[in-house]
């Protein structure tokens, strides 16, 4: 690439001569031969290399200070596009822009030629990358471990209204950000046995044997900070066979082997398990876990050896922080490298690792607890099952001294029980921290799901309310509201949220709130003709947007929602002459590949789509649209072109949410229900300035632990649900099969399926429901008070940056320290 000087003021001649020279020598052509697709790359290769500049001096900067690092260990990491985040927090977009377009170039065309690396399902992979936005911004050590996945979140299709899922090839065309590390390449291995050799000090060496071994090697992303100067790197780990291996197998005549070594390698991180919130027992997913845990815990050990000499105050540099329990391995391969490599003793061992590993908690769906078979776990990796079992011998102990004769505890408690591994349990039981991700979620922790746990060590319990990052989602997502936040407020809002409550006081200022509608009516006409391409559906950006994006799952209700559009559709077309505000519901979702009831629900919401949308009696007033492919480029457009936030969880289900604050911040309104986050949400921007329904987390506990409703009572009594229920299985919206929803039919209303009728109390917060969307719609007549609801929404959103959450990581649970680079020349 062309040489340079460090830009820190943005040189627009050099970096345009930067792109003409990368054209040239990555496909010898010139800019106007070049096709949309190489001028991303030049473009995001010139880019790259003033992010190189930054990065080196960072990491001499960490060097030198040597500040304490978190690790944060993740399955996912849900990226989204880097080319504009890059520019944003290099502070260089809008000159960028300009440079482009004085080539000719439309930025926004470049941008949308970058593939959107999904290398995560949802929540928990978008959460880990706000955090790293965050951590870096904030001028922390950090590193993301992870999986360089071949093929990431699935694409999305829907053909005649079903899903399709075509596999997401990511790096077809290159990924011009990141960078191979080979040099850092570290072995993995599987199976085998373990022999114990007294050696000459007449110490047990634990030696792993007849195992199949692979090769990780690492890709470095760099991770910008806004406007500091900071790069962190997101290390993905990718697998290739061990060097040589063949050779060797072949002289042992054990071609087999050979071949099986070589698959292991191919198979490993082949591609992301597109499961949210659902545990599938997959040998292969236990591979992935342990490939990339082992060889990111082995590097942190090096890196870490390479600056110090006493592995025994390993914790007062590292920090592991575990999201969820997919990385929870880390403890015991932790303790193994301590032990078998370091020769600690068990205690010693022990000390350290427990200072080390933090566990965060996302989810209290019984469905999502990872439980390993032992046959399984004890043979892929041997070693590491012999310490979870001895951890779980002195668990035990432990439990056994406190709760003498206390069987039931044991049985509740125990990491290793009715021939399962409870990594939950283990993450717990090895950690100095669990946190849950929003008030409501942690104290359901505390008091029900882990209560247990909670009595015998309240002291590592503690609430992190989720965040989201504004650089991406206003400042990026949204220019023309970031503008006029900044016009209001300056600027300081993108890196520190908390002063865009300065808002408040032009809540009720007609020229704000008019100017606040505009900028929220150009967000829908894009969003409009965004639909138009994509989905061919002309929807009115005048009509009230009503969006509910987030993966399809039962507790996420996008079921009611479908169903209360049914029965709008049924009063309209009662009575023609109704007063009705016109409404587009937006939806977007991915289900699971094997989820039928969610997959059945888009093909439901397509069908209700096709006939709402064609019938010229209702006048266009009810617009239904699917937004194929749901993801984090077109998130951040869906977000900024919302009026109302549909987060509509059975209450207890959703641990936080981090839509329902994206929302926020782009100032919708939130309809919802008293869950994860929005409890926190109402707090802040008032009970009135929301539409607020259902039942609480407390009743839906009641309910489900002392039985009491009966869904077939209300459809017996409520004549308009039972129409709608009745079109399920009528022909209405599927007049060639009758029978094509009976199973969403009998999710709700049947004894014969194996699980409880209306398990997420559709039925019963259905009516609540239309009573709040009444609300919704009354409301949005007044445009004036809807202005003033929607800039508090804006105004009130400080709390929920990622920001102020990696602040209270880094306080109670990391103890980082802050690094300030020094000013350069
Ligand atoms: C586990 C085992 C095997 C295969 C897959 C999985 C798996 C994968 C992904 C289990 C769970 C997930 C994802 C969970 C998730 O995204 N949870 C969400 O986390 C968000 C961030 O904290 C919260 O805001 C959401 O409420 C929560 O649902």
């Amino acid at each position: 690439m062309l040489k340079k000087t460090v830009l820190q003021k943005f040189d627009k001649e050099l970096f345009k001569n930067s792109v003409i020279y990368n054209v040239k020598t990555l496909y010898r052509k010139t800019l106007e031969e070049a096709t949309q697709q190489q001028i991303f790359q030049a473009v995001a290769y010139a880019i790259k290399d003033v992010i190189v500049d930054n990065w080196m001096n960072t990491q001499k900067e960490y060097a030198k200070q040597d500040p304490k690092t978190v690790y944060y260990l993740s399955m996912e990491f849900l990226m989204g596009r880097a080319l504009g985040n890059n520019l944003i927090n290099l502070q260089a977009y809008n000159d960028v822009a300009e440079a482009l377009e004085d080539l000719g170039i439309d930025i926004n065309l470049v941008e949308d030629q970058e593939p959107d690396p999904a290398l995560g399902n949802g929540g928990l992979g978008r959460l880990a990358a706000c955090f790293l936005d965050s951590l870096t911004t904030m001028g922390y050590s950090a590193y993301g471990c992870g999986i360089r996945y071949r093929y990431g979140m699935f694409k999305q299709e829907i053909r005649d209204g079903y899903q399709i899922e075509v596999p997401d090839n990511w790096l077809a065309d290159g990924n011009p950000f990141e960078l191979r590390r080979p040099e850092y390449a570290k072995e993995v291995k599987f199976g085998g046995y373990v022999n114990v050799y007294v050696d000459e000090n007449g110490r047990n060496n634990f030696k792993q044997e007849g195992y199949q071994s692979v090769k990780a090697i690492p890709y470095d992303m760099p991770i910008v900070g806004y406007g500091n100067g900071i790069v962190n790197t997101l290390r993905i780990w990718d697998a290739e066979p061990v060097e040589c291996f063949q050779l060797e197998s072949f002289d042992k005549g054990d071609y087999q082997k050979a071949v099986e070594q070589e698959n292991l390698a191919r198979n490993i991180v082949e591609v992301l398990y597109p499961n949210d919130n659902h545990y599938a027992g997959k040998e292969l997913r236990l591979k992935q876990q342990y490939f990339f845990i082992s060889a990111s815990v082995q590097e942190a050990v090096e890196k870490y050896m390479r600056k110090h000499d006493d592995i025994r105050k390993f914790h007062e540099k590292v920090t592991f922080q575990l999201n969820d329990t997919h990385p929870t391995v880390a403890i015991a391969e932790l303790m193994r490298i301590l032990m078998d490599d370091y020769y600690l003793t068990w205690d010693e061992a022990w000390a350290v690792t427990t200072k080390t590993c933090a566990y965060t908690n996302h989810t209290i769906m019984a469905e999502a607890l990872e439980k390993w078979p032992i046959e399984l776990f004890s043979r892929l990796l041997p070693r590491i099952y012999q310490i979870v079992e001895e951890i779980n011998r002195r668990f035990i102990a432990q439990v056994s001294q406190q709760y003498p004769g206390d069987q039931n505890k044991i049985a509740k408690m125990a990491i290793i029980y009715d021939g399962q591994v409870k990594m939950a349990h283990l993450a717990i039981v090895s950690g100095y921290s669990v946190n849950g991700v929003a008030r409501l979620h942690t104290e359901i922790l505390e008091k029900q799901e882990l209560r247990d746990f909670y009595e015998m060590m309240p002291e590592k319990f503690n609430n992190k309310t989720n965040g989201i990052t504004q650089r991406r989602f206003l400042l990026h997502g949204n220019p023309l509201l970031a503008q006029w936040v900044t016009d209001h407020v300056g600027n300081d809002w993108i890196t520190d949220l908390s002063k865009i409550s300065g808002l408040k006081i032009y809540a009720e200022d007609e020229k704000a709130q008019q100017e606040f509608m505009n900028i929220k009516y150009q967000n829908k006409v894009r969003l409009a003709r965004y639909i138009l391409e994509h989905n061919g559906v002309e929807v009115d950006p005048r009509s009230i947007f009503d969006v509910q994006v987030k993966r399809l799952h039962e507790y996420k209700r996008q079921l009611l929602n479908i169903l209360h559009i049914m029965y709008l559709y049924n009063e309209l077309k009662n009575n023609l002459q109704l007063e009705f505000y016109p409404r587009t519901f937006i939806f977007g979702a991915k289900a699971a590949a094997g989820y039928r009831n969610a997959k059945l629900t888009i093909k439901l919401i397509n069908a209700v789509a096709d006939v709402v949308n064609n019938d010229p009696s209702i006048g266009g007033k009810i617009k239904v649209v699917f937004i194929e492919d749901y993801k984090v480029s077109n998130a951040e457009w869906i977000f900024a072109a919302a009026d109302v936030s549909e987060q509509i969880s059975t209450a207890s289900k959703e641990a936080s949410g981090t839509g329902n604050m994206k929302f926020m911040l782009n100032g919708a309104l939130t309809l919802g229900t008293m869950d994860g986050a929005n409890v926190e949400i109402v707090e802040e921007v008032g009970m009135e300035n929301t539409f607020i329904f259902g039942l609480s987390s407390d009743e839906v506990i009641r309910f489900e632990n002392y039985g009491g409703y009966n869904p077939m009572d209300i459809f017996n009594n409520d004549p308009d649900i039972r129409r709608v229920l009745m079109q399920l299985i009528n022909g209405t919206f599927a007049p060639y099969d009758t029978e094509l929803f009976r199973p969403l039919y009998n999710s709700l209303l049947n004894t014969q399926s194996t699980s409880k009728a209306d398990m997420y109390f559709i039925l019963k917060d259905f009516k609540p429901y239309a009573e709040a969307q009444r609300r919704v719609e009354a409301a949005y007549r007044d445009e004036a008070n809807w202005a003033k609801s929607a800039i508090l929404n804006v105004a009130c959103s400080g709390k929920f940056s990622s920001d102020r959450t990696i602040q209270e990581y880094v306080d109670d649970i990391w103890h980082l320290d802050k690094v300030v680079l020094p000013k350069r020349v």
